[in-house]
């Protein structure tokens, strides 16, 4: 993405010793999760000014929860998600552009501009959505799992969902199936700590932690918002499921810095307005990870504007494509409804890529 071996200091790469991480892994880190931000900034400006219309929830100070675990996955391990996917996508390989068309509803999106913000899938590199329903994803990844097994391949099925969904029946079916049949799964919680405008500690008895317990799936909780913690987390699972250990679950601690969806108020009356400034002052990922680059020497200010200047300008394309790609036409009704045959007459969902 940007020449990040400019950018390695000369300092002590002690700060990164804890998590096992090379000063350019970490470098890679930043510069994807500035691209999140400034994607995701992006999408907000073109809601407001009534160019991408329908639902909309933003990952914005989710990053990295998003960055950290998928930078231990390969590509072709599956990955799917809720409605809060636009960067899960990015990181998983849908192109920039494709996921931005989408929001835009425009014909190089990368499902075609019919789906929208809630539905973006890039098959080719096994991202599979971009789901509406809460926890409508997890029985999903749970058939991936049981496919991936069923075939002795040795992927991994990662499943994101926000913590409303533990409290879905489809949540602890899955769970169930998926450990008594020792599948290849993680399910990831992207504890956020509301659902909509209902705090978690309101709707269970519970904590996040022990959800997994009565199906025996192993959990682990880890802060979502120091994205090398996360990865050196993901990057040890991956291997165990990989390796046959079965499934696991994970409790992502992590906050969002914007409303439910475009249509919420950032706070509201279910969340004080300070706990929000307070979680954006001190819990931002970027400025987690920033603070230890700096430390380390590993990262300077000059370096730091020349990063964020390459996300804006991805960022920026992406929203140029948007604006240039057509609306789909009316061709395009009854395409996507039904599989397709191709010439060698075999069934095929159209996963093609799109830039
Ligand atoms: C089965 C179902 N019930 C209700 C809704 C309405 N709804 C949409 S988002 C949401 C909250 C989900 O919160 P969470 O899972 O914590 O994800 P977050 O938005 O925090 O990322 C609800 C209840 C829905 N989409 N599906
Ligand atoms: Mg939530």
């Amino acid at each position: 993405m940007t020449d990040t071996k400019t950018r390695k200091g000369t300092g002590k790469p002690e700060v990164l010793k804890p998590y096992g991480v090379s000063a350019e892994l970490a470098l890679e880190l930043m510069q994807e999760m500035l691209l999140y931000r400034r994607f995701e900034e992006k999408a907000e400006e073109a809601y407001a000014i009534g160019k991408i219309g329908g639902f909309c929830h933003l990952h914005i100070g989710q990053e990295g929860a998003c960055a950290g675990t998928l930078k231990a996955l390969r590509e072709d391990d599956y990955v799917i998600s809720a409605y809060r996917e636009h960067t899960l996508a990015i990181a998983k390989g849908v192109t920039p552009n494709a996921v931005m068309a989408e929001l835009y509803g425009r014909i190089g999106g990368a499902s075609g501009g019919k789906g929208g913000s809630m539905h973006i899938f890039g098959t080719h590199v096994r991202f599979m959505g971009g789901h509406g329903i809460v926890g409508a994803q997890v029985p999903l990844a749970t058939g991936f799992a049981w496919k991936i097994k069923y075939r002795a391949e040795d992927s991994v099925a990662v499943c994101f969902m926000g913590d409303a969904a533990v409290n879905q029946g489809a949540f602890h079916e899955s769970l169930n199936m998926a450990s008594v049949w020792e599948l290849p799964v993680i399910f990831v919680v992207e504890n956020n700590q509301y659902g909509m405008g209902t705090a978690f500690d309101r709707v269970s008895t519970t904590d996040m932690q022990q959800k997994s317990a009565a199906h025996g799936v192993p959990a682990t909780s880890v802060d979502g918002q120091d994205v090398l913690a996360t990865y050196a987390l993901f990057r040890e699972l991956v291997q165990e499921v990989r390796d046959g250990a079965g499934p696991k679950f994970v409790n992502l601690e992590t906050y969002r810095f914007r409303g439910h969806s475009m249509s919420d108020p950032v706070s509201g009356t279910y969340r004080p307005t300070e706990e929000v400034e307070r979680r954006k002052k001190e819990d931002d990922p970027i400025v987690v990870l920033r603070d230890k680059l700096f430390a380390g020497g590993l990262l300077d200010q000059a370096g730091l504007q020349e990063m964020d200047a390459t996300a804006r300008k991805i960022a920026s394309e992406a929203a140029d494509f948007a604006e240039n790609s057509p609306v789909p036409g009316p061709e395009n009704l009854y395409r996507n409804v039904w599989a397709e045959v191709n010439p060698h007459g075999r069934l095929f969902f159209d996963g093609r890529r799109r830039d």
